[in-house]
């Protein structure tokens, strides 16, 4: 017995080394595997500021030409990561760093959150023509609502996100509606996801009717703009002159 102990002792080392070389190379691999993310996560945030800054471009032009701003507010998200998991999960994909970048294409998102209607199309198909945004999906559901009620036009684009040695195209999902159609989404998601519902059928309905309300508050503002901005009356010189000034205190979010 006694003369077996060193070499016991020796094999007890031997595996114990055995094993920390086995967590260490796990935990290396794990820690590649997370950086991985990180860097995807950081390409979907590039995006973000770039077709940010584009919009907001967008719209400094469209201020300064007519004095109004087509563009509320522009609020972006990058999907947390267990709303990625979730729906990965969901999807019956397997969760690689490969197949999120392939098959998502809402991990960078943009909402967009317009005055009127026809600014959603005049923002989305300025944006789109832009020579570097590719245009890869496209969904009206203001032309044709969800049942629930939902309206906004979605758009999935990609931009190219340059970085010191290489460029990549990144997708992400822009959602372009009015004050109305946000005000109506926001409360509906919170409504519904918060709480057990036991009639759901009778919330269903109460919410498409607030929704078809709500279109057609939308539809009569943008109406009532436009026969203002048709009846503008012949202009003085002086009101001209008051006009181009009023451009100069115009901020140009430097
Ligand atoms: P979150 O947290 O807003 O991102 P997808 O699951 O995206 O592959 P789908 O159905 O083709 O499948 O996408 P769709 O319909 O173009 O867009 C999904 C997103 O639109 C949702 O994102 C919501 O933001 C919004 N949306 C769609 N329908 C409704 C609705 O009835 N009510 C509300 N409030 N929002 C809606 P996520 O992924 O659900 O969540």
């Amino acid at each position: 017995m006694e003369e077996n102990k060193p070499s016991l002792e020796l094999d007890l080392f031997e595996d114990n080394v055995a094993m920390q070389n086995t967590i260490m190379a796990h935990a290396n691999e794990l820690l590649d595997t997370l950086l991985d993310f990180k860097e995807l996560m950081f390409y979907y945030s590039s995006a973000i500021r770039e077709i940010r800054t584009k919009l907001e471009i967008l719209d400094t032009e469209f201020e300064l030409k007519y004095q109004r701003n087509p563009i509320s507010s522009i609020q972006s998200r990058l999907k947390s990561q267990v709303s990625i998991m979730e729906k990965m999960n969901r999807k019956g994909w397997e969760i690689t760093c490969e197949n999120i970048e392939e098959k998502l294409n809402d991990i960078a998102g943009i909402r967009v959150i317009c005055s009127y209607v026809d600014d959603i199309y005049r923002i989305a198909d300025a944006l789109i023509s832009q020579d570097d945004i590719e245009l890869i999906g496209k969904k009206d559901y203001i032309a044709n609502p969800k049942p629930s009620g939902y309206r906004s036009l979605h758009l999935i684009v990609s931009v190219p996100v340059y970085f010191t040695q290489s460029v990549k195209r990144v997708k992400a999902e822009i959602q372009i509606r009015t004050i109305a159609m946000d005000f109506w989404a926001s409360l509906e998601h919170q409504i519904k996801y918060k709480k057990q519902i036991n009639d759901p059928q009778s919330i269903a309905s109460q919410l498409k009717t607030c929704a078809d309300v709500i279109s057609y508050t939308d539809v009569m503002m943008q109406n009532i703009r436009k026969q203002l901005d048709d009846e503008q009356p012949e202009q003085s010189e002086l009101d001209k002159i008051y006009e181009k000034l009023k451009k100069f205190d115009v901020p140009l979010g430097e």
